[in-house]
C-alpha cells in the first residue's frame, strides 16, 4: 500500500513526536512509523530534568500545559562529596533555572497532542526500511499486518534512537566519536518522597549516586554499577543500602525507602554522528548523539535538534529557502558537541574509575574543591547544566 506525505519521521519516542508535532503546527503533513508500541515506549524510564529550550519547544508544540502545571522548578543542585553538600545556585549565578518533569510525562503529552490532531502514527511496524534518501522522493518502507507499505516523502527524519535503521542506512558515509565508559547506572524508581527539594549528586569513595525525582511524592534514584552488574543481583534493600552509603549523612538519615516499581542498569557513553544530514535524510536525538546522563542532557538535545530541523523544514515549505536544511547539521553539532563536553566533564568529575590512580583521585578531589570555592567555575556549570542558547 503507498501513502505520501511531505515529511516521513522514523522513531515515536520524544524526538519524533516532538518533531510531528511543529511540523504539524507549520501546516506540514507528517507520517510517523514506530517498530513499538505506544505501552512500551511510555514504559521506559528516562530522563527527568528539562531545560528552558526544552520547555520552549513544547510550549511551541502546544504541549506544556500540564508541564507548567505539575512540572518541579529547580534553581539549583547538590553537589556531594568528602562528606558535605555544595549547592550550586542557578538562579543567584545566571538567574535560570530547570524543570523536573519525566521523560514519560513529555511523551505522553506529545502522544495525546498527536491523537488530538488526527496525525498518522503506525505503531508496531516491522522491517523499517529507509530508500533513495539522495532522490528528491525518499522512502520509509514498513510491513504492517502482514502486508508491506511505503510511504514517499520530500524528507525523512531519523529520529530512532541509537538502535534505530535510520544511522545503520548511513554506515559507511558516517564518522563517529565514542568514548564506552566503564561502568553503568543502576535506576530504580519509588513512590516515596525524595529527602531534599533539588536533586543531589555525590561523589563518594563508593561510587556515584544520584538522588533525583518525578514528583513530591516519587523518586528516581541512581547508583553507579560496575558493567558485569545484573538488575537481579540488586534486590530493592541492597540497592537502598549502598544508595544512602553514598549519600551526605544527612540525607541518607532522612532517605525514606519502598518497594522499587521500575529498577534498571543503563550503560554510560559519549557518541556522536557527522554529519547529521544525508540528502533528504536528516538524523535528530539518540539517533545522532548519546551521552552520559550525568549531565542530563539527552531528552534536551534531542529537542534542540528537533528545534533546528522543524525551523528548516518549515522554511524550506514556507518560504522555499534551504538555508535551514542546509546549515542544519552544523548548528545542531555545535550545540551537541558543547553538551557532548559538559556530560563527560560531569561524568569524569563525579565517579569512581576502576583505573584511577591516587594522584587521579587527588586530582578528581581538587577540581571539586576549586569549583565549590569558585564563582567562576561554579556559574560555568549553571550555564551548562541549564542549557546552553540555541544559535539563531
Ligand atoms: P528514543 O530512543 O527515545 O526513541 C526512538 C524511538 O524509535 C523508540 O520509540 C524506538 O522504539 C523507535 N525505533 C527504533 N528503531 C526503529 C525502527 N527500526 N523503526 C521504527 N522505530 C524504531 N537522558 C537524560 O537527559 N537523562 C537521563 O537520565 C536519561 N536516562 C536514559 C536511560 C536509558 C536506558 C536510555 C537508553 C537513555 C536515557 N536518556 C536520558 C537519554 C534519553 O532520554 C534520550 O535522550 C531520549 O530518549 C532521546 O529521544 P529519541 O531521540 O526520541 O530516542
Ligand atoms: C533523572 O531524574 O532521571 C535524572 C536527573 C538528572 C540526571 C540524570 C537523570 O543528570
Amino acid at each position: 500500500m503507498n501513502h505520501t506525505t511531505q515529511v516521513a519521521i522514523v522513531g515515536a519516542g520524544p524526538s519524533g513526536l516532538l518533531l510531528g508535532q511543529l511540523l504539524a503546527k507549520a501546516g506540514i503533513d507528517n507520517i510517523i512509523v514506530e517498530q513499538r508500541d505506544p505501552d512500551y515506549i511510555l514504559g521506559r524510564i528516562r530522563a527527568g530534568v528539562l531545560e528552558s529550550v526544552c520547555v520552549e519547544a513544547l510550549e511551541q508544540a502546544g504541549c506544556a500545559e500540564r508541564l507548567h502545571a505539575e512540572g518541579l522548578i529547580h534553581h539549583g543542585i547538590e553537589l556531594a562529596f568528602g562528606g558535605a553538600s555544595h549547592r550550586i545556585n542557578f538562579e543567584e549565578l545566571i538567574g535560570k533555572h530547570v524543570v523536573v518533569y519525566g521523560q514519560t510525562e513529555v511523551t505522553r503529552d506529545l502522544m495525546a497532542a498527536r491523537e488530538s490532531i488526527g496525525a498518522t502514527t503506525v505503531y508496531e511496524a516491522d522491517q523499517v526500511s529507509l530508500h533513495d534518501i539522495d532522490s528528491a522522493s525518499p522512502k520509509v518502507r514498513f510491513v504492517k499486518d502482514g502486508q508491506t507499505h511505503e510511504i514517499a516523502a520530500a524528507f525523512v527524519a531519523g529520529c530512532d534512537g541509537f538502535h534505530g535503521v535510520s544511522r545503520k542506512t548511513v554506515a559507511d558515509r558516517i564518522q563517529t566519536f565514542e568514548r564506552v565508559y566503564p561502568f553503568g547506572w543502576l535506576g530504580i524508581l519509588a513512590d516515596v518522597p525524595p529527602v531534599t527539594e533539588e536533586l543531589i549528586y555525590a561523589n563518594s569513595e563508593r561510587g556515584f549516586a544520584l538522588s533525583s525525582m518525578r514528583s513530591k511524592t516519587r523518586v528516581r534514584c541512581y547508583i553507579q554499577c560496575s558493567l558485569d552488574d545484573k538488575v537481579e543481583d540488586w534486590s530493592d534493600q541492597r540497592f537502598w543500602d549502598e544508595y544512602r552509603r553514598r549519600l551526605p549523612e544527612a540525607a541518607a538519615a532522612a532517605t525514606i525507602t519502598g518497594p522499587s516499581i521500575e529498577k534498571s542498569i543503563a550503560p554510560l557513553r559519549s557518541f556522536v554522528t557527522e554529519p547529521m544530514r544525508f540528502g533528504n535524510l536528516f538524523l535528530a536525538g539518540d539517533a545522532a548523539h548519546i551521552v552520559p546522563p550525568t549531565g542530563a542532557k539527552g531528552l534536551n538535545l534531542a529537542a534542540s535538534d528537533v528545534l533546528y530541523l522543524a525551523r528548516g523544514i518549515a522554511q524550506f515549505f514556507v518560504e522555499r529557502s534551504s538555508e535551514g536544511i542546509d546549515g542544519y547539521s552544523q548548528r545542531a553539532l555545535s550545540r551537541i558537541w558543547k553538551a557532548e563536553r559538559f556530560s563527560w566533564w560531569m561524568t569524569s568529575l563525579l565517579h569512581r574509575f576502576p583505573e584511577q590512580t591516587d594522584f587521579d583521585r587527588a586530582i578528581q578531589r581538587a577540581e571539586l574543591d576549586y569549583l565549590v570555592g569558585s564563582t567562576a567555575a561554579r556559574t560555568s556549570l549553571a550555564e551548562n547544566y541549564v542549557g546552553l542558547p540555541m544559535a539563531s
